[in-house]
């Protein structure tokens, strides 16, 4: 078989999906070819409510052969489609020579429920008698039921008001963590789907259970110690329905019928830990055939359905399990585990003990000058689980509605000495698919990529959360718009940030302006500081570069737009923002004593993220065909570039301000045409060299630092600048035994005392923003953006980076791209590219000469998949099609490092 054929077909980003709720699910799909230069010219999807797709088999949509190069989201247009309905589809392709291809393997995908009238059932909180005596503890509900015959198919739909468990004839349902999810409650609450068709016993008793934790709804949240934030009744909904042989349909809902009791479970919470009294558990409760006389009624609970959604993001799960590396007292003589990694989750454990035997893990980051466990920076946060024994032999544990961040567990009340195979770090996060790899010849970058990577798992649980072990965790707006480059690289994470963008829109205040956390919890006036809430621009813009992802744009655009204009009508100049509450260049290291805030003016800042957004916003007004919008708010930008100029601009070319960040932001906006911006990028080196080659900045100047040096001739000074490994530096870090990122610069001084208690996170992927600029810029794999989501891939290896090899990949919506140098001595360097099909990609090589290359062994002019070559500003620039493609140097050019 010659062209293209497909390798895999998705549906919303997924293989499969159940329990949809839109209702234009679309497509896309992964192609593979034997030759080189592989394009599409013609598609076309079928659907249909049965499997077979026989001759008779009535399709609901074909869209026929449609000449398209579209393989990304393509939205389905066919029949109307009905809640629980499970629909079939297939894909075929051309390519441009008019080969056809098989037809796909069939998929499916999967509705769930679609409205308030597909919802029958009643939210139900246990009795009175169960909560007041023991409001701390974590609820049980549970109902008998009877499985009449054999069972063709089972679906249970389940939400909550606090976080629910559910179990099944004694069996776990799914392996989702803290379900439903974080979303800004009061207006959209997730529905999870689940296939327990295997957990039902045909023909007999059945019972199901049903846990209840505080979780965000109503426990402890931020660090005001408040609680209650959305409710104070926890309550649970759900459908089960049993799809029978015979045709016929029966539902078990939550209903009156219902009975309630405390378990184990004393206390819960996310931020303090959970207190666990293993004497307490009656194993079969979620059993048939329970004597539940001694549990107590449950009550219905008045509250809303109409604000009920399907799972949106991928569900958050245990994705891998550590081993500590070692277990030792600390001088202080305290029996202390060691993960070998902040990592973020929860610790499972094995123990044989007496009944009555208490046991208590406190989990931290990081230890002190004298080796002592350090939880000053955990605030409020106990981050402690106290298990108690029920005896009788081995019993093993890990909590399930607290999640802790830690790299050290102290251990009280162990019997004995404790064994490391006794325990195993649950690691736990959205379970976002893993999309990329960079390595290098230098071990502290690839740990600093490590620490990257660690650290988006760590604050990836379901919302973006700034940190994961004090009592904060959350989803704060800067920290998510500087990292989200960054994050794309590593992770697929379209279906997380269109979740949160959600949120982020439904809790927009009507004035346009941004909460600074999403989920909005703090307070009234918290809301609006520049890069913060820029967040509800450049995240649906980075969504769809990445991914070609345009229905994100198109549901954000109103919310982009009203930030656009809530900034232009604070300022006091309309073309300035010069006013109002901004955090500035966050923890920059010039900031003045005791100060967060770096020294770089605030209305500086402000007005290039003004700038900055507004471009943004035309750009997305171009791609959705806003042509009035982007003409209008095209008028905007320039009057902002022309007040900023006038502001802070002498007409030498001189800033008005003189931080490295000041410097940064309009060099990396755009805001400053040659000659000012020579000059500069010049002042910005002399700034960096001031520092010996260190960096002054903070949250806001740090992600674009090395990007503003490399784009404007000083890669040299980037390279220098990210493999500094003394303070301040990222690599500084890494050698005070740093397993993620930290907030602070000094997070751990060098002589090891505390920067603070006060606000001092380990695990802060802020600085970890880095990370796109060594896939970008040092591995040179990069995109055209005129063609998003690596539809045209742009590489720009830069051998010059200090390094004798990097390499990075990274699994786009296309397929794999790859990217890849190595030094072959004599100043010369051999490339490696990967173009998958349905793309293209142009190739930037510094200092090569067209006749003095080989392209996979061949001429360049003969060799097979470049589509163009020739010479430019220095650059050799190839155009190349699909394929794989090794250019390597002869012995005869200048280039121009060793
Ligand atoms: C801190 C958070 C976060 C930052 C804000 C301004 O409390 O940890 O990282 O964005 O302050």
């Amino acid at each position: 078989m010659t062209g293209l054929q497909i390798v895999y077909v998705r549906c919303e980003y997924r293989d499969n999906p159940i329990g949809l709720d839109t209702r234009k699910p679309r497509f896309s799909w992964l192609l593979s070819s034997d030759s080189r230069h592989a394009l599409q010219s013609a598609y076309r999807i079928q659907a249909a409510d049965r499997a077979d797709f026989s001759e008779t088999t009535l399709l609901i949509w074909d869209t026929q052969k449609l000449e398209s190069d579209r393989s990304v989201l393509i939205a389905y247009e066919g029949e109307p489609l009905k809640a629980r309905s499970r629909y079939y589809y297939r894909v075929k392709v051309w390519d441009q020579e008019g080969h056809e291809s098989d037809w796909s393997e069939i998929a499916f995908w999967e509705m769930g429920l679609l409205g308030l009238d597909d919802w029958t059932a009643d939210w139900i909180t246990p009795d009175a008698s169960v909560i007041d005596p023991y409001a701390d503890a974590v609820f049980l509900m549970r109902k008998d039921f009877t499985v009449r015959e054999a069972v063709r198919n089972a679906r249970l739909y389940v939400t909550s008001l606090g976080l629910y468990e559910l179990e099944l004839n004694g069996l776990r349902v799914g392996n989702a963590e803290y379900t439903p999810g974080w979303t800004s409650y009061k207006y959209r609450l997730q529905v999870q789907t689940y296939d327990v068709a295997g957990l039902l016993c045909e023909g007999n008793g059945n019972a199901i259970g049903a846990s209840l934790a505080n979780g965000w709804y109503k426990g402890y949240l931020g660090w005001k110690q408040q609680r209650n934030l959305y409710g104070d009744t926890r309550a649970l909904l759900l459908q089960l329905y049993i799809d029978y042989e015979d045709g016929t349909t029966e539902v078990i809902r939550t209903d009156g019928s219902w009975k309630s009791n405390t378990g184990p479970i004393r206390l819960s919470e996310l931020y303090h830990g959970e207190t666990y009294d293993a004497r307490m558990e009656q194993f079969d409760w979620s059993c048939h055939g329970l004597d539940d006389t001694k549990w107590a009624a449950v009550s219905l609970v008045s509250h809303t359905k109409d604000k009920l959604i399907m799972q949106e993001s991928e569900l958050v799960r245990i994705t891998q399990r550590i081993k500590p590396v070692s277990v030792w007292k600390t001088p202080a003589g305290e029996t202390v585990l060691d993960m070998g990694q902040n990592m973020v989750g929860r610790l499972h454990f094995r123990v044989e003990a007496p009944a009555g035997t208490q046991i208590t893990l406190q989990h931290v980051e990081v230890l002190d000058q004298a080796g002592n466990i350090y939880s000053g920076n955990l605030r409020t946060a106990k981050q402690t689980v106290q298990y108690t024994c029920k005896g009788g032999g081995e019993e093993s544990y890990e909590p399930h509605f607290s999640f802790q961040g830690f790299r050290y567990v102290k251990l009280e009340g162990w019997p004995g000495e404790p064994s490391l195979d006794a325990f195993a770090g649950h690691v736990i996060h959205t379970d976002m698919e893993p999309t990329g790899t960079f390595e290098c010849s230098h071990p502290l970058l690839n740990q600093l990529q490590s620490n990257i990577v660690w650290g988006q798992r760590g604050n990836f649980l379901d919302v973006p959360t700034d940190c994961p072990q004090r009592d904060e965790r959350l989803g704060w707006t800067g920290d998510a718009q500087v990292f989200i480059r960054t994050a794309a690289f590593n992770f697929g994470v379209a279906p997380f940030f269109t979740k949160w963008l959600r949120d982020l829109k439904a809790d927009q205040r009507e004035d346009g302006s941004v909460p600074f956390v999403i989920p909005h919890v703090l307070g009234e006036t918290d809301y609006g500081s520049a890069a913060w809430g820029d967040a509800a621009v450049v995240c649906p813009w980075t969504v769809y570069l990445c991914y070609g992802d345009k229905q994100v744009l198109e549901e954000q655009y109103d919310s982009m737009k009203a930030w656009v204009d809530y900034v232009r009508s604070e300022g006091e100049d309309p073309y300035l923002w010069n006013n109002g509450f901004h955090f500035g260049d966050w923890l920059g290291l010039d900031a003045k004593e005791g100060s967060y805030i770096g020294a770089t003016p605030k209305d500086l800042i402000a007005t290039c993220f003004f700038a900055y957004s507004t471009s943004l916003l035309v750009k997305a007004a171009k791609v959705l065909g806003y042509s009035e919008d982007a003409e209008r708010y095209g008028h905007v930008y320039e009057q902002i570039v022309g007040a900023f100029a006038n502001e802070f601009i002498t007409p030498s070319g001189r800033l008005a301000a003189h931080t490295q960040t000041a410097y940064v932001l309009p060099l990396i906006f755009g805001l400053v045409d040659a000659p000012v911006k020579e000059r500069l990028a010049r002042t910005l080196v002399d700034y960096v060299e001031e520092q010996d080659g260190h960096l002054t900045t903070g949250f806001v100047g740090t992600p674009y630092l090395s990007h503003a040096l490399t784009d404007h001739g000083y890669h040299d000074l980037a390279v220098r600048l990210v493999q500094q490994e003394d303070y301040p530096s990222w690599l500084y870090a890494i050698h005070q035994g740093a397993t993620t990122i930290w907030e602070h610069w000094d997070g751990i001084k060098p002589d090891g005392s505390f920067w603070s208690d006060r606000m001092n996170s380990y695990n802060h992927y802020a600085y970890g923003s880095i990370g796109d600029w060594l896939y970008r810029a040092v591995a040179g794999l990069d995109m055209d953006e005129t063609e998003p989501a690596y539809k045209r891939i742009l590489f720009r290896p830069r051998p010059d980076s200090g390094l004798d090899y990097a390499k990075a990949s990274y699994q786009s919506v296309y397929g794999k791209i790859r990217s890849e140098w190595y030094k072959t001595g004599g100043g010369l360097a051999t490339y490696e590219f990967e173009v998958p099909p349905n793309t293209t990609a142009t190739a930037l090589l510094r200092g090569l000469k067209l006749e003095a290359v080989r392209v996979n062994g061949e001429l360049v002019s003969e060799a097979a998949g470049v589509i163009e070559a020739g010479e430019q500003e220095e650059m050799l620039q190839l155009r190349l099609g699909s394929g794989s493609y090794r250019i390597s140097q002869l012995h005869t050019s200048d280039a121009e490092w060793d």
